[in-house]
């Protein structure tokens, strides 16, 4: 992951053609959080995109020239980025009709003008509450609890945005599997305990070779791992360094046959942009180049 030059503040966007509007509500929610401003609906669509992996929460003005609240919400829930961003549409009308209207269509809440103040920060805070929430439940739906990975469910999520990413950059797609050798031999002799602690091991260190930001490593299951390596040209010597990594770790392994210490095999797939196979596939062709580094001696790459 990219490292992140500001505070973890929640981001909140606020958009309103009126400047007075805008700098009320900035000093108004300023202290809190960390606002951003757009004074009409492309450029809000604009931060909204930038910003989308922070900004929980976005106050948004109905009545806008040229595109008005509405169009800036259907617009954000088009993009898979923004889709999930909470809404709240601040307006002058006191119409209950197009307070409905503006709730059908997905936002959160509604405030109307003149504001006030108090009102305001209380609905805010509710709203970011949720969204923290949200994206709490989101985390754990996402992590395996052992290793802190990404789980088997969010690989195969990824796994088809990454070959969706790769074919609009045309760029190839690295796939590996990772298999820990004689690890049952290694549960049997060191305890199941002990067990678990090696594959945290192995699982950090596998993290730390998800380096670029749109790499994902993650357990595929029991003592299997997977690592998703899009736009790299040289993914076979990413999994090769993370391969004599974890020989280098020296844990132990009294009972493995095919080292002193703990290792793995893996088989890396390299996914070529227009390729139009599968990903079934794919992973069904990242498995027999895994199986081809077990049953030629273990603890190596297969490509
Ligand atoms: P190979 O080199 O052929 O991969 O042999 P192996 O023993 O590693 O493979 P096998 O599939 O026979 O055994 C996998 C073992 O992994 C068996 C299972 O108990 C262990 N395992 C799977 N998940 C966990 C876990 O969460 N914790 C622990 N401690 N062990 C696990
Ligand atoms: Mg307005
Ligand atoms: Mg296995
Ligand atoms: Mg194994």
């Amino acid at each position: 992951m990219q490292a992140e030059p500001d505070n973890d503040q929640p981001t909140i966007l606020i958009v309103d053609d009126e400047r007075v509007n805008r700098s009320m509500l900035a000093e108004l929610l300023g202290q809190q959080y960390r606002v951003l401003l757009a004074k009409d609906g492309p450029s809000a669509l604009t931060i909204a995109a930038r910003e989308s992996h922070r900004l929980l929460l976005v106050l948004l003005d109905v009545s806008m020239p040229g595109m008005n609240g509405y169009e800036v919400l259907t617009q954000l829930r088009k993009q898979e980025a923004t889709a999930g961003i909470a809404i709240i549409f601040i307006t002058g009308q006191s119409d209950a009709a197009a307070e409905e209207y503006g709730l059908r269509l997905g936002a959160a809440d509604y405030v109307s003008k003149p504001i006030r103040p108090a009102v305001v920060s209380v609905r805010v805070r509710n709203q970011i509450d949720l969204a923290l929430q949200r994206q709490a439940l989101q985390r754990l739906a996402q992590v395996d609890g052992l290793t802190n990975l990404a789980n088997r469910r969010h690989f195969d999520d990824m796994l088809q945005r990454s070959q969706r990413l790769c074919l609009r950059r045309h760029d190839p797609l690295g796939l590996a599997l990772i298999d820990i050798d004689h690890f049952k031999l290694y549960n049997d002799h060191y305890g199941h305990v002990q067990g678990d602690e090696a594959l945290k091991q192995v699982a950090g260190t596998l993290a730390r070779h998800a380096r670029r930001p749109y790499d994902l490593a993650a357990r595929f299951g029991g003592e299997e791992f997977a690592l998703i390596l899009p736009g790299h040209a040289d993914a076979v010597a990413v999994v090769e360094r993370f391969r004599q990594e974890v020989q280098k770790m020296a844990i132990a392994h009294a009972a493995s046959t095919t080292a002193p210490e703990l290792t793995v095999s893996c088989g890396v797939l390299t996914i070529h942009c227009g390729q139009t196979d599968g990903l079934e596939d794919c992973l069904r062709r990242a498995d027999e180049l895994l199986y081809e580094a077990k049953t030629s001696g273990r603890n190596r790459v297969c490509a």
